[in-house]
């Protein structure tokens, strides 16, 4: 080669290395871990070999013809025992709001929250929060200056940095009557491969994404959030592995590698889905010592007799994954349910996927906290 060559590819290569290093401008301070959270890290990367915990969002807190009631869980009903993992949702915090965009008050879901982690359950937490920009929501796709507009130097940046405040104080409340706080999985900036959110692909950069994100996790860690595991979940749409990692903020600020995946058309489309995705992030997660997950799927209605043993434990068999979990059975909403109650169609199956040795639920799991296993 001859050094014009040579020049020629190294300015090449610089060019094409700028995205990387855009996210490396960001520093995020290291992780450190409470004792607690990075045995739930630990015992959540062992127990994928043993089956998959299973789901659902604001379990407890309502479901069909029902809110607020104690101790009560549509999952439950269904089949005895409550979910391995609770999801709740963060949207309306950065406000200072009192309840969240589902009109859940956040008084509650700290309860629950803490409910479900001395169950020894598993607690997850998403964040659909406003659009800082157009006081919209986070569907508000309006505008696509929206992220950077937040980022250091950008016109909401103050703001934004304000509402990290207001999460990070709710995080940081997340406590036992001890004071000792809860490990939680944290899952902001999901979905980011489509583009129906203000974060989405065609609304901002790969550095300003991954910039955002680091961002986030630097302001969480420096505020006391050593009990905050993060979670990455893009949706269906990477083909490759190369795909699924092209907004990857780094190792250094992500624990858990997901996606969210939902039921829109036929089963075997689903399961091809379920199936390219599952290969992709496990395999991504291997390399990367990563926890796997499907973040969040469902098919809304449940209208398959079937679908828990015939569309979704298939695909799950075939791979090492921690959990799914299914969105939420909505009381206000007719027809937005992902989980089963009793009598609904699905409710027989759900049995069948629950009785099976490769989920686990409530019961099936122990010790999850225990730094000596
Ligand atoms: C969506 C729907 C909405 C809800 C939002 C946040 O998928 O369930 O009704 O407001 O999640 O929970």
């Amino acid at each position: 080669m001859t050094s014009r060559i040579i020049t020629a590819a190294i300015a090449g290569f610089m060019f094409f290395a700028q995205p990387s290093q855009a996210k490396k401008e960001i520093a995020v301070a290291p992780a450190r871990l409470s004792a607690k959270a990075a045995a739930l890290v630990s015992n959540m990367k062992s127990l994928e070999k043993k089956g998959c915990m299973f789901g659902h969002h604001d379990d407890t807190v309502y479901g069909i013809g029902w809110e607020y009631e104690e101790g009560r869980s549509d999952v439950k009903s269904v089949c005895g025992d409550y979910p391995a993992v609770i999801s709740f949702d963060l949207g309306g915090i950065e406000l200072g709001d009192t309840m969240n965009l589902d009109k859940v008050p956040f008084d509650i879901i700290r309860r629950e929250a803490l409910r479900q982690y001395q169950r020894g359950g598993i607690v997850s937490l998403s964040w659909h929060l406003r659009n800082p920009l157009t006081g919209g929501d986070s569907w508000d796709t309006s505008d696509s200056t929206v992220v950077k507009s937040i980022l250091p130097g950008g016109s909401r940046h103050q703001l934004f940095t304000q509402w990290l405040g207001r999460l990070s104080a709710f995080l940081n409340s997340l406590r036992t009557e001890k004071g000792e706080k809860i490990p939680v999985l944290f899952r902001p900036w999901h979905e980011h491969t489509g583009s129906w959110f203000w974060w989405g692909q065609k609304l901002c950069t790969t550095g300003e994404y991954t910039s955002l994100w680091r961002i986030t996790v630097n302001y969480l860690r420096r505020h006391g959030g050593n009990n905050i595991i993060f979670c990455y979940s893009p949706g269906t749409e990477p083909k490759t592995a190369a795909e699924y990692l092209e907004r990857y903020p780094g190792d250094d600020c992500v624990d858990l590698l997901g996606f969210d995946a939902y039921q829109y058309g036929t089963r075997e489309a689903f399961q091809a889905d379920l199936d390219r995705m599952l290969g992709i992030a496990t395999e991504v997660g291997k390399e990367h010592d990563k926890i796997v997950a499907l973040t969040e799927a469902g098919y809304e209605k449940l209208p398959d007799a079937h679908w828990w043993t015939g569309t979704l434990l298939p695909v799950l068999k075939k791979y090492p994954v921690s959990y799914v979990l299914v969105w939420r059975n909505a009381r206000e909403k007719k027809d937005h349910f992902f989980a089963p109650y009793p009598g609904q169609q699905s409710a027989a199956d759900f049995v069948r996927f629950y009785q099976d040795a490769h989920t686990l639920f409530l019961k099936d799991i122990k010790n999850m906290y225990n730094t000596n296993k």
